[in-house]
């Protein structure tokens, strides 16, 4: 008689996640392992200064896109004119990259030449 190979194949199986160690007495313990995975690069937006955009745009800028009180957003705005740039939130790569868009889109259909950055943060 001829046996076909035909059924599904067996699945292996898998090593677990932790090392295995022997001990003194001869048997095999587990150890768990520390995590590894690093967390995600994060992205500061930082507004830049420049001599024309109107105060008042850059206030409700921040309040509208960075999710801050009118307090916050003036502070920021503030600093952003004596300083020269500041940091408006911290956010995932992308979010971040969004962020810069829609200010820039925001301040160029307003006719202002307001700028902002993303730049990875440590
Ligand atoms: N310097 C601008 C002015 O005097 C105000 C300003 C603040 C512009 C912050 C840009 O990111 C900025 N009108």
């Amino acid at each position: 008689m001829i046996f076909m190979a035909s059924k599904t194949p067996i699945p292996v199986p898998v090593a677990p996640k932790t090392r295995p160690k022997a001990d003194d007495g001869g048997s095999v313990v587990l150890e768990r392992r520390t995590q590894k995975t690093k967390p995600p690069q994060m992205y500061q937006v930082v507004m830049l200064n420049d001599d024309y955009t109107p105060m008042e745009f850059v206030v409700v800028v921040i309040q509208e896109f960075f999710n801050k009180d009118r307090e916050t957003a003036t502070q920021i705005m503030l600093k952003i004119h004596l300083d020269g740039k500041a940091i408006c939130g911290v956010y995932s790569r992308d979010v971040a990259a969004t962020k810069v868009d829609q200010v820039q889109d925001a301040a160029r259909q307003a006719g202002h030449p307001l700028q902002c950055v993303s730049e990875p943060i440590e």
